[in-house]
C-alpha cells in the first residue's frame, strides 16, 4: 500500500467513525405528532357533538387571535389520506394523532359510538399501518365533550369513569392495531394554565383552586384508563400506555434560588409524576407542605390540594409503561421581590404559589411564540433531572419542535432547532445513559395554535389556509428530518435543504 493509498483509508476510516459515532441507538424510532382540534376541523359534520373548543371559539370569537378557530383547521378529517402520505414520504416510524372524544362518542359517554367517527380513526390507522408507519394514539388533547363540561368536566370526580368509559370504547375498537397510547396530553396545561389564567377552553378562572381538583381527577381518570388496558388489553395486544407531560427545563439564577428551583420543579413535573412514578406515591411531600401552609396562611379551613386516600395513592401509583415528556422551553427562577405581581401560572412570569418569578436568559433566541425562548441544552438536563428523580424509565419524547411565522419554506430556524435538540437528545442518551426510545416532531402539518391560531406554525409542511384543499408543501425542515431518519443520526448538517 503507497502512503497515498494508507492516508486516504485512514481518511475514509475516520469518517464512517464519525458518522457512525452520531447515530442514534438501533431501535430508536422517530416521529411526528398532531392532535384532532387542531388539524381535523369537520367541527359539526355527520353526528359530532360538540366539544370545549368548538363552544369557546363560537360564543367568543376573539378567544384566538384573528379570530381564528379550528372548523376547517387543515380538514384533516376529509384530507388524511394527505397526512398518511406525509407521513410515509417522511419515512416516519410511528404517527402520534388524538382522537376527539366527542366525534367518537358525540354525547360524550359511550351509549352511542359513532359510526362515522369510528371510521374515520379505522381508515386512518389501517392506512398509516399499510404504508409502515405505527399509529400513536392519544385519547385527550383538550377537546373534552361539552356535555361533560357543562356537568364539571374534569373537575367532577365522575370524570374518572367517563373518561374510562371512553378509553375502554377506544381501545375495544383500535388496540389490535394500536400498540402505543397517550391517555391524557400535558395535564399541566388542562388544569393550570386553563384555571389560573380563564383563557383556553373552558374560560373558567378559579386559580389555586379548580386547578387542584382537576389534577386529582385527572390522575384518577388516567391511572383508571391505564388499568383497564392493563387489565383487558394487555394481555391479547401488549401495547404500551403513559401520560404525557409538558415540562418547561427550570435554572436558578443564581444559586441562593437553588432550592426554590428544585422545588418549582417539583411543582411542575412532580405534582403529575410524584403520584405515578415513585415508591411512595401521592403529591410531592415538599410541595404538599406549602399549599397546606399557603392555605392556612389565607384563612381556608384545610389545604386547597385536595388530599388523597391511601386508596387514590395506591391506585394512581405505578400506572406507566414509559414516561410522555413533552419539551419546548426554560426559565430561570429567583425569589419574586416585595410587591412584585406574579401572574397565571405557568405561563405568566412566575408561580405566585411558590412566590416565584421566571426569567430567561439574554443569550436565548426567542422563538415567535409569546411564552418561547430556544435553550437546547434543557431538554438534556431535563431528561437528567427526571432519571435522578424517578429513576431508570424509558422515556418517550412525544412533542419538541418550534414556531416561526407566516408562510415560510425555508425554515432554517426550524433546521436548527431540531438539530440542535436532536443532538442534546442524543448526547442524553450517550453520555447520561437516559433510556430515551422516542423522539416526537411537533408538529406535521401547520395547524390551529390555541392561543395564535394560523398566525404562529409549528409544521415541517406548510399548509395553504387560502386554499380550500388545504394543500400542504414540505418544508426544508422536512428534507432535514427526513434524512434524520433516514440516516438515524441528526448530524446530517451539510446537506442543501433549499
Ligand atoms: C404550551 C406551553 C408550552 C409548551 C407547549 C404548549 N411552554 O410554555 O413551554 S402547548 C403544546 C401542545 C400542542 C401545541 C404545542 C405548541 O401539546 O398542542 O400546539 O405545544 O404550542
Amino acid at each position: 500500500m503507497s502512503t497515498l493509498q494508507a492516508v486516504v483509508l485512514w481518511v475514509l476510516l475516520i469518517c464512517a467513525d464519525l458518522s457512525a459515532g452520531v447515530k442514534f441507538p438501533p431501535g430508536f424510532l422517530f416521529g411526528a405528532a398532531t392532535a384532532s382540534y387542531q388539524v381535523e376541523g369537520a367541527w359539526n359534520v355527520s353526528d359530532k357533538g360538540e366539544n370545549v373548543w368548538d363552544r369557546l371559539v363560537h360564543s367568543n370569537p376573539d378567544a384566538i387571535k384573528n379570530r381564528a378557530n379550528g372548523d376547517v383547521a387543515c380538514d384533516s378529517y376529509h384530507n388524511w389520506r394527505d397526512d398518511v402520505k406525509i407521513a410515509s414520504n417522511l419515512g416516519l416510524h410511528f404517527y402520534r394523532f388524538s382522537i376527539s372524544w366527542s366525534r367518537l362518542l358525540p354525547t360524550g359517554l359511550p351509549d352511542r359510538i359513532s359510526e362515522d367517527g369510528k371510521n374515520y380513526y379505522n381508515n386512518l390507522i389501517d392506512a398509516l399501518l399499510e404504508k409502515g408507519v405505527q399509529p400513536v394514539i392519544t385519547l385527550y388533547h383538550w377537546d373534552l365533550p361539552q356535555r361533560l363540561q357543562d356537568l364539571g368536566g374534569w373537575t367532577n370526580p365522575l370524570i374518572v369513569e367517563w373518561f374510562a368509559d371512553y378509553a375502554r370504547v377506544a381501545y375495544t375498537l383500535y388496540a389490535d392495531r394500536v400498540k402505543a397510547w397517550i391517555t391524557i396530553n400535558e395535564p399541566i396545561i388542562v388544569c393550570d394554565l386553563v384555571y389560573n389564567s380563564g383563557l383556553l377552553a373552558p374560560p373558567i378562572k378559579d386559580p389555586g383552586f379548580a386547578n387542584y381538583l382537576c389534577t386529582k381527577f385527572l390522575l384518577l381518570a388516567h391511572a383508571k384508563a391505564w388499568r383497564i388496558y392493563d387489565e383487558e388489553f394487555k394481555p391479547k395486544y401488549n401495547g404500551k400506555v403513559s401520560i404525557t407531560n409538558q415540562i418547561v427545563w427550570m435554572e436558578p439564577v443564581s444559586g441562593e434560588y437553588e432550592e426554590l428551583t428544585e422545588n418549582l420543579r417539583h411543582y411542575m413535573a412532580g405534582m403529575y409524576s410524584h403520584p405515578i412514578y415513585t415508591k411512595d406515591g401521592g403529591w410531592p411531600p415538599e410541595i404538599e407542605k406549602i399549599i397546606a401552609e399557603n392555605s392556612k396562611r389565607e384563612g381556608y379551613p384545610r389545604s386547597r390540594l385536595p388530599a388523597f386516600t391511601q386508596d387514590e395513592i395506591d391506585f394512581i401509583k405505578g400506572t406507566y409503561d414509559f414516561y410522555g415528556f413533552n419539551f419546548y422551553t426554560s426559565r430561570l427562577v429567583r425569589k419574586a421581590r416585595d410587591g412584585e405581581t406574579i401572574s397565571n401560572w405557568p405561563l405568566g412570569n412566575g408561580c405566585p404559589e411558590l412566590d416565584a418569578a421566571l426569567e430567561v436568559d439574554p443569550s436565548w433566541d426567542k422563538a415567535v411564540s409569546a411564552w418561547f425562548w430556544i435553550n437546547p441544552v434543557g431538554i438534556r438536563k431535563m431528561l437528567g433531572w427526571l432519571k435522578k428523580t424517578y429513576g431508570d424509565i424509558e422515556i418517550f419524547i412525544l412533542e419538541n419542535g418550534v414556531s416561526s411565522k407566516g408562510y415560510n419554506l425555508n425554515d432554517e430556524e426550524r433546521i436548527k432547532y431540531y438539530r440542535d435538540h436532536l443532538k442534546q437528545v442524543w448526547l442524553a442518551i450517550t453520555e447520561d445513559g437516559v433510556n430515551v426510545t422516542r423522539y416526537t416532531a411537533w408538529t406535521l402539518v401547520d395547524n390551529f395554535e390555541w392561543f395564535d391560531g394560523y398566525t404562529t406554525k409549528f409544521g415541517l409542511y406548510e399548509v395553504d389556509f387560502e386554499d380550500p384543499k388545504r394543500k400542504r408543501t414540505p418544508r426544508a425542515s422536512a428534507k432535514y428530518y427526513k434524512e434524520v431518519i433516514r440516516t438515524h443520526s441528526f448530524d446530517v448538517a451539510n446537506k442543501n435543504y433549499f
